[in-house]
């Protein structure tokens, strides 16, 4: 059985339930303590150094770091990761962006204000990372305004994307300013084995 170390209230654990779900694929789901700083004990250093979650542990004992990462080994070969070139690397463009142009923004954000607190001596990084997410938020209302999905049909690049955008308000940010976004989230909420963040 595959086993996802995970952390219930984490965007990045999420996306790796949600590609589950959606493919069918069983697992059995391992808490990590991150307000108690498990994933940096030398216990789990020693069997999985990157120190994050999502972790997944396959059957054969191997073992897979990064949310994204893990989305493109189970979707490989399925509609989720298109086989065409060009198609595939879009796909992978906006798994690029969402790490780097995103997530650094929108999830921290919310995690500072909803889970964690924020971080004593970082409240002047507060402006800063709300610029940086609504910048992020209206190229992705841009790119939706002539399409239903991030590349094609729905993909990984949608996943990764929708697990912190659907809960940025509890960042701070105003998805009503988002039109296009809020149109495609309720899209990604239609499909298969859709299920919410808990
Ligand atoms: N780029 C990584 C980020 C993973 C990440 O930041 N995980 C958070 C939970 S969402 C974590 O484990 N934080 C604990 C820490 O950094 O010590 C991914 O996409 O999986």
């Amino acid at each position: 059985m595959i086993r996802l170390h995970e952390f219930p209230a984490s965007g990045n654990c999420y996306k790796v339930r949600l590609l589950f779900s959606h493919l069918g694929i069983s697992f059995e789901s391992v808490p990590v303590d991150l307000k108690g700083g498990e994933q940096k004990s030398p216990e789990f250093l020693a069997r999985f150094p990157l120190g994050r979650v999502p972790i997944v542990e396959l059957d054969n004992g191997e073992a897979l770091a990064e949310s994204n990462a893990i989305l493109c080994y189970f979707s490989g070969g399925t509609p989720l990761l298109p086989a065409d070139k060009l198609a595939r690397a879009r796909v992978m463009q906006w798994l690029f962006w969402e790490q780097y142009s995103h997530e650094p923004y929108i999830a921290v954000l919310r995690a500072w204000k909803k889970v964690f607190g924020v971080p004593q001596g970082r409240e002047a990084e507060v402006p800063i990372l709300e610029a940086k997410g609504k910048a992020a938020l209206s190229t992705m209302n841009d790119w939706l305004s002539s399409r239903d999905f991030f590349e094609g049909g729905y993909s990984i690049a949608d996943i990764a994307l929708y697990a912190y955008t659907h809960a940025a308000e509890e960042g701070g940010f105003s998805l009503a300013d988002y039109p296009n976004v809020t149109a495609w989230l309720s899209r990604v909420s239609r499909q298969r084995g859709f299920l919410p963040l808990k």
